[in-house]
């Protein structure tokens, strides 16, 4: 339980890989993650629940650079600077302090899907880098303890170490310690029941978001009344999603996902000001959603921090679920993804 606390070895005695690349995807929550109890250590208010995708992985590699005064970090062939720097060496020194070690690390990032557009890159990406930064600098961390140290750098990157559904546990309410409440916070597989189901990606703006989902939730929490019920009624809806997959019910798993989802921008809409990432074409697809229910197919809807949609339907559904959306959003591109396999390094089978 302990493993992702520092250990007395000296550095001089831990096996460094010096190197390692990961790969991990994206994952979309059905039950949503928005906003946090501890910023420092990434503690959420709620747990939430999500599936990876099999569609937009992102590969990473650290190289450790004794010789190095500072970290280098190379975002889709474009060297990081301001935040997207500071949250990568703010990460690498978390590693660093575990290891025992001040050697920097020149760090080389591939995303394959738009970044900062609401399509959880900083899921894939911080999942990625923990599995790399942690083997690069000879952690020897199990899969709980990476999504731990994943989640440090970004939330819901906790749950893009596993594959398939998981749930990410806010942890203890009220620990004891700083110490107490890192170990509680961590992502772990879900079982299911027969589910063959597919998430429809409908990128309908691949720009950056307006405001950050970090600023965002801040606000929501500050700010908006309707945070606290939804939060509340979110405990429900995640006691309702797990019944719902362990009985392979999709048509109950998609209700649960879109009320959770809606809330949760109902949530931000309230805030002051109010935080709206959906666009006109969001509800464009939120109509060809409800049209294809109405046809009998089912597909249910769910937004995160940006106007793009991810349509859930069984697998068997997805090519006419995908025709749909993209009839309805003709300047969009539409994806059709499966679950996808946990983060691992390159040539490792996913968790
Ligand atoms: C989620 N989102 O559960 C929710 C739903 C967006 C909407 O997790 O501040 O990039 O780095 O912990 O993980 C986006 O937030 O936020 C997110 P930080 P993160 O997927």
């Amino acid at each position: 339980m302990r493993a992702d606390l520092p250990t007395p070895l000296d550095a001089r005695e831990r096996p460094t890989a010096r190197r390692a690349t990961a790969v991990a995807h994206p994952n979309i929550a059905l039950i949503k993650y928005w906003g946090k109890r501890d910023e420092h250590l990434v503690l959420p208010r709620v747990d939430s629940l999500s599936m990876t995708l099999d569609v937009f992985p992102t590969t990473t590699s650290v190289r450790l650079a004794p010789e190095a005064g500072q970290d280098v970090v190379t975002l889709d062939g474009r060297a990081a600077d301001g935040e997207a720097l500071r949250r990568v060496v703010d990460f690498l020194d978390l590693v660093r302090a575990r290891a025992g070690t001040t050697h920097r690390a020149v760090v080389d990032s591939e995303n394959t899907v738009p970044t900062g557009a609401g399509l959880a890159s900083s899921a894939s990406g911080f999942a990625a880098l923990a599995v790399a930064a942690a083997a690069a600098y000879g952690l020897g961390l199990d899969a709980t303890a990476l999504s731990r140290l994943a989640r440090r750098g970004s939330g819901s990157a906790s749950r893009s170490v596993f594959g398939g559904f998981a749930l990410w546990h806010a942890g203890p309410p009220e620990p004891a310690t700083a110490e107490e409440a890192d170990l509680g916070s961590y992502a772990e597989p879900v079982p299911t029941g027969d589910l063959d189901p597919a998430l429809v990606v409908a990128v309908v703006d691949a720009g950056p978001k307006p405001v950050s989902s970090r600023t965002a939730m801040r606000r929501t929490v500050d700010t908006s009344p309707l945070y606290e019920p939804w939060a509340s009624s979110s405990k429900a809806d995640l006691a309702e999603m797990r019944t719902a997959l362990l009985a392979g019910d999709i048509e109950a798993v998609g209700q649960i996902a879109e009320r959770n989802a809606l809330g949760m921008h109902a949530t931000m809409l309230a805030a002051r000001p109010a935080v709206r990432y959906l666009a006109p074409a969001t509800l464009t697809v939120l109509d060809s959603v409800l049209e294809l229910r109405r046809d009998g197919v089912p597909a249910y809807a769910t937004m995160d921090a940006g106007p793009n949609v991810k349509v859930l339907c069984r697998r068997a559904d997805a090519a006419r679920v995908a025709e749909a959306v993209q009839a309805a959003v003709p300047a969009g591109s539409v994806h059709i993804a499966g679950p996808g396999p946990g983060a691992r390094l390159s040539g490792e089978g996913g968790r």
